[in-house]
């Protein structure tokens, strides 16, 4: 068993924000991120909140990201935003152009958004829900580094590539899925790393190309894509959605980039957005309806909606006031403040 610590919900961002501040981010950076680790540990996302702090630190001291810079934002004629990230974090630049994407969403009734030049290390749907939020539809997909072999190969040429999708829904929380395309994250490795846990079959393998459930021995080795070829060509088109058609890196080429340095992977992100009232023919409310109807079948026999989990886990540790996350992790993070 991991030994829990308690940690109340204010501690989340000042912990976050001491953490980011020694590392050598500046405010409006750390602001971004201690927002995106708050959301994510208050959802109990373990792999992708204050775990994630690690990363953000080490990504500092490999050297490359700018801890500082100020993303700048481009909105042409047309249904695309850009985001350079301009060699920092992405969440500020996202952050920046949430508003073009929306404003150009609601106008074209479709519209993308593009960051570039981007290191990368957070969870999607907090992104996709910011615009479910807005009575909008969403997708978000972004590559990695190459840790991830394609179905039938032995070696990583794929990123662990999450995609990401929202549905908005009145008065209620909204559909929203997210998860890697590899069966497993690569920071949900790294966490049975440290608890000492064998992985399930069918996760990685190792350097020679053998099964494994030995965390290190994936982590040297190449993780998996779920699904087998289906989520291999799922991963394929993410590679080429958030790489070669916005003019940015595939996972291959950010761990080249990276040179063996440690951190977030570098690279972009692309997300589209999505607006029912120009799609549903003016019928709205009752394609809604319709969408209800079919999340009523689902949950009607005991299957449950993705992101409930996390919901419920939001519930309870706002009413309680607290989240829970490995001690020894509390441990490292107090060690790095
Ligand atoms: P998980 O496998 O933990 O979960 C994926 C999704 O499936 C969640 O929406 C989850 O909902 C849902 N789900 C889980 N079990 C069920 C079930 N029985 N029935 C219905 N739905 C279910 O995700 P991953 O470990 O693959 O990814 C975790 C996070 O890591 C993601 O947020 C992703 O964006 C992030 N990530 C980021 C990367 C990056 O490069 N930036 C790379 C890879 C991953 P619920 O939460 O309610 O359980
Ligand atoms: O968990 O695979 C992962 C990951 C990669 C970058 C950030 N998270």
């Amino acid at each position: 068993m991991v030994k829990m610590k308690q940690l109340a919900l204010q501690e989340i961002k000042s912990l976050s924000l001491s953490v980011l501040d020694r590392a050598g981010y500046g405010s409006a950076h750390a602001q971004s991120i201690a927002a995106m680790l708050y959301t994510c540990q208050l959802d109990d996302c373990q792999s992708h909140g204050l775990f994630r702090l690690l990363m953000c630190a080490q990504t500092m001291q490999a050297g490359k990201i700018d801890g500082h810079v100020a993303p700048v934002i481009e909105t042409g004629d047309n249904a695309i935003v850009r985001a350079d990230a301009r060699g920092g974090m992405s969440l500020l630049a996202f952050e920046q152009a949430l508003p073009s994407l929306i404003e150009k969403t609601r106008k074209n009734g479709i519209a993308a958004l593009a960051v570039n030049n981007c290191f990368h290390f957070s969870a999607l749907w907090p992104e996709v829900e910011a615009l479910s939020s807005q009575g909008l539809a969403a997708m978000a997909m972004v590559p990695s580094h190459s840790w991830v072999a394609p179905a039938g190969g032995k070696r990583g040429s794929l990123g662990t590539n999450p995609l990401a999708f929202s549905w908005p829904r009145r008065s209620r929380d909204p559909f929203t899925f997210d998860f890697a395309t590899s069966g497993f994250a690569r920071g949900e490795i790294e966490l049975y790393k440290r608890a000492g846990k064998p992985l399930p079959e069918g996760v990685a393998i190792d350097k020679a190309g053998n099964p494994t459930t030995d965390p290190q021995a994936a982590l040297d080795g190449a993780m998996l894509t779920f699904g087998g070829y289906k989520g291999s060509a799922l991963s394929i088109m993410i590679e080429l959605l958030a790489g070669p058609l916005i003019d940015d890196l595939t996972s291959l080429e950010s761990m080249e980039f990276a040179a063996g340095t440690g951190g977030a992977p570098y690279h972009g992100e692309i997300l589209l957005a999505f607006d029912p009232a120009h799609f549903s023919g003016g019928r709205v409310a009752e394609n809604d309806a319709r969408a209800e109807r079919l999340f009523a079948d689902i949950v009607d026999q005991g299957a449950r909606l993705p992101s409930q989990r996390r919901f419920a886990a939001r519930a309870r540790n706002l009413a309680r006031g607290y989240v829970e996350i490995p001690q020894a992790l509390y441990e490292d993070l107090q060690a790095m403040c």
